[in-house]
């Protein structure tokens, strides 16, 4: 089972159907949007996504640049469960915790807690991906490249734990 893990796509339309094309073809089984998706029409470019991940297999939560919560909801929450702030999720029997930018001390702590297998999360538009105690922490940097120039995203192969940054 793979799990793809996006963050921070602000509207870059282009990247954003760059990135369902790659996803696509991984053939992923789940979806994570860490969050920062910004407009409700950006939900017409994700409905390019696979079937599989639509119906059911996407999930999202809100960054601190989501404005409009309401119409993204209706709009994106179609394909994507998406209804907070904060998501804890359980896919292919691993623990996952999502949210967009915790501090970095409350990540440390919950990765010491045990409790999650993955923990994912946005924000600072630098991927950085890490083990702490058994728990694999990732940020997939900025799915629109606006602020380091690099367009990325990682998949998850659930059964060995092997995240992969992929460049747009
Ligand atoms: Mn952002």
């Amino acid at each position: 089972m793979k799990l793809g893990v996006i963050s921070d796509s602000h509207d870059n339309l282009n990247m954003i159907k760059k990135a369902v094309n790659i996803l696509n073809k991984e053939n992923i089984d789940f979806l994570i949007h860490c969050g920062d998706i910004i407009s409700p029409f950006i939900s017409t470019v994700f409905e390019g996504l696979n079937e599989k991940i639509k119906n059911g297999n996407f999930y999202g939560v809100f960054g601190n640049n989501d404005g409009d919560l309401l119409y993204l909801i209706e709009k994106l929450g179609k394909i994507c469960k998406l209804n907070g702030y904060e998501a804890i999720l359980e896919l292919a029997g691993k623990k996952i915790y999502v949210s967009h930018g915790p501090d970095p001390l409350v990540i440390k702590s919950l990765a010491k807690s045990g409790e999650f297998d993955i923990i994912a999360t946005g924000h600072t538009h630098d991927h950085k991906i890490e083990t702490i105690n058994n728990t694999l922490v990732i940020n997939p940097g900025e799915l629109c490249g606006y602020l380091t120039g690099k367009a990325t995203l990682v998949i998850v192969d659930l059964e060995t734990m092997e995240p992969r940054l992929i460049e747009i």
